[in-house]
């Protein structure tokens, strides 16, 4: 049962599918409150047993519990704890426990969940502005009511086959020899790969829709040549439209009026990685179709995936912003002899970059009115990604194209996945990782994956193989690194095996996840999902946050801690332990419920069969192009009746 409240005037986001009416019901499980300037809240009580679900990407838990979130889409690569906001802003929750219901709060603009941060017996959600549509879904379970859910926000993007295969990434492979030697290696090396990544170098100046004639020359036969060895290109697309004359994307927006202003009418100036930028307007469907459309050039080249990238929109700086901190630094009085001044000081540099002073300043048409960023901010990468999907269905409407995006908002599930960003090499955020897998899902996001091996920092031997033998279950599979790190691909720590054998158990197991994957999208299902959605009875299955359930048939019980030499893990009830390694079953026993610690060394891979349920795999390929042939499709039944 799903209920639709109104308040003011919201931007509609599209995120809802269906054209629910507004109820005409007082508001049921939330408290109302409205401060002198208008400005709503909404609070509810938390009983003690109560877990919080959702918030798609955002940091800690599968149980939110216990911190405050700022959904406002932030580029910051610091993931850390205490952070409020990442590049998503999924804002539905849902209260588990002595009542059940999902909460949605709808509008384009920065929305507070105090999930029993301030008060650990509250929940207090506090929209930022006054125009934003409220949905309250009642339900007795919680996977009851994401399902309702996902009904409301319509089916989640289907992503191509071969994307289920193993990526490789970084940024960057600066020429097209630097992405032949990857591919070199990979398949000398036995290690099956499907795509590599290019990343912003491949481009004339960053600019978006050119290819660097002088790195990557004849891309067109280039593309041609990675396919004949089973290889698909993933370029990436920013957000930001260089300013310079002659660049027809630019001269284009300019003379269309499809970038985003000031206040004053004129095009808004950000500098990003082609120096000085303009955003076009997402949010204007004509610009938004006329920006798809630019993709068809590489397309044309043969191209069958995309990552929308800087998309929140990321701004490094604007003229402005500089000039306050000049102003501030010329004018900074050194007799002060106020030791508390030094830390202004040095904000007033680092903190150039995503102000919200800018944000601020910039302006949006729609309906042929100027809306100020801050109030649609959350939507501009999903109309982004919208923009790439619509014309993909235009232009190619009989391929599936690979597209996700880094900033993403619910409604964008139908269009594109997302990647979770700017990680790090921490095995805390292997742990994180895992326990974002769930909420994203919750919110419609199934083809969606992080950066394996961690983006910044130096990521080791240890950590990548950990990593990946939990990233083999990730629809999106993709090791990805950040320029001055050390090299991360599956060859650059001396031996190759562990390497070889993880990966190559994820091609056994693709015919499964996709199929898997496609019904979960198909049938608004998840694809991970807590253990307490299936055992709601069971106490300690409901608290616990580092096993998932992969669809109806598996538990997944990753290692993620340093120098381990297995886990403890939890069974709800009895299950079939099956530890892979070379990707060969090389044990499995019926192990009872309880608590039991399994051994797990670094090359193998552990996995859970359920009661009355069982694993395909087939025979090993290097590509998803080798699995499509029949004759892989000799499949190891295992399974536990
Ligand atoms: O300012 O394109 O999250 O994956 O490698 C950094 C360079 C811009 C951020 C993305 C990352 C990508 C990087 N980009």
């Amino acid at each position: 049962m799903l209920k639709k409240y109104l308040y003011g005037q919201p931007i509609p986001t599209e995120a809802i599918v269906e054209d629910y009416p507004v109820s005409d019901e007082p508001l049921c499980c939330l408290a109302e409150k409205i401060d002198e300037d208008g400005h709503i809240s909404f609070s509810a009580v938390l009983a003690e047993e109560d877990i919080v679900y959702g918030l798609g990407e955002a940091s800690r838990g599968i149980n939110k519990r216990g911190h405050i979130y700022e959904c406002f889409n932030s580029d910051d690569p610091y993931h850390t704890e205490e952070k409020r906001s990442l590049y998503g802003s999924h804002n539905f929750i849902v209260v588990s426990g002595k009542t059940s219901y999902g909460v949605f709060v709808d509008c384009g603009a920065k929305v507070t969940f105090d999930i029993g941060y301030s008060d650990y017996d509250r929940l207090v959600i506090t929209p930022s502005v006054k125009d934003f549509v409220l949905y309250i879904i009642e339900g007795d379970r919680a996977d009851d009511i994401v399902r309702q859910f996902r009904r409301a926000i319509g089916q989640s993007y289907i992503a191509p086959f071969w994307a289920f295969g193993f990526q490789q990434s970084r940024w960057s492979y600066f020429t097209a020899d630097d992405v032949r030697e990857v591919v070199r290696q990979y398949r000398e090396n036995h290690i099956p790969l499907d795509a590599v990544y290019l990343d912003i170098d491949y481009m004339e100046a960053y600019k978006d829709f050119t290819v660097s004639e002088e790195r990557f020359p004849h891309f067109r036969e280039f593309v041609q040549e990675m396919k004949e060895q089973g290889i698909h290109l993933v370029p990436i697309i920013d957000a930001g439209v260089k300013i310079e004359e002659g660049y027809a994307v630019y001269e284009e927006g300019k003379a269309k009026g499809y970038f985003c202003k000031r206040k004053d009418g004129t095009d808004f100036v950000a500098g990003v990685w082609p120096g000085r930028t303009h955003f076009p307007d997402f949010l204007q469907p004509e610009a938004r179709r006329w920006f798809g459309l630019w993709y068809k050039g590489l397309l044309d080249d043969g191209i069958e995936g995309f990552w929308n990238d800087m998309n929140e929109p990321a701004m490094f700086y604007t003229e402005e912003g500089i000039a306050e901190a000049v102003a501030y630094l010329k004018a900074f009085d050194f007799s002060c002899n106020d030791s508390n001044k030094f830390f202004e000081l040095g904000s007033r540099a680092s903190g150039l970059a995503n102000r919200r002073e800018d944000y601020a300043a910039m302006y949006h048409t729609v309906n042929g009115q100027p809306v100020c960023h801050e109030q649609v901010h959350n939507l501009y990468g999903y109309y982004m990604t919208r923009a790439a999907a619509e014309a993909f269905q235009e232009l190619v409407p009989d391929k599936k194209i690979l597209l996700f995006s880094r900033s993403s908002y619910i409604g964008m599930h139908r269009y594109g996945g997302l990647w979770t960003g700017d990680n790090q090499s921490w095995w805390s955020h292997l742990l994180l990782n895992i326990k974002m897998m769930p909420s994203l899902n919750m919110c419609g996001f199934l083809y969606c994956g992080a950066d394996l091996g961690g983006f910044g920092t130096n990521c080791t031997r240890d950590l990548l193989l950990r990593w990946l033998a939990f990233g083999i279950f990730t629809p999106l599979m993709r090791n990805h690194s950040a320029f001055g790190t050390r090299p991360q691909e599956c060859y650059a720590f001396g031996d190759t095996e562990a390497f070889r054998g993880i990966i190559s158990l994820r091609y056994r197991l693709i015919p499964y996840l996709y199929s898997e994957y496609v019904r979960a999208c198909e049938n608004n299902e998840m694809l991970f999902k807590p253990l307490a959605f299936d055992y709601p009875e069971d106490d300690i299955a409901r608290h616990i946050e580092d096993q998932l359930l992969l669809s109806d048939n598996l538990m997944l019980t990753p290692v993620y801690e340093q120098n381990a030499i297995g886990r403890t893990v939890y069974l709800p009830e009895p299950m079939r332990f099956v530890l892979f390694k070379n990707a060969e079953v090389i044990h499995s026993e019926i192990l009872p419920q309880g608590h039991h610690f399994i051994h797990v060394a670094l090359d193998e891979v552990p996995v859970f069969i359920r009661p009355g349920h069982s694993l395909m795999l087939c025979s090993p390929a290097e590509s998803t192009a080798a699995l499509s042939s029949a004759s892989s499709l000799a499949v190891t039944n295992l399974s536990f009746s």
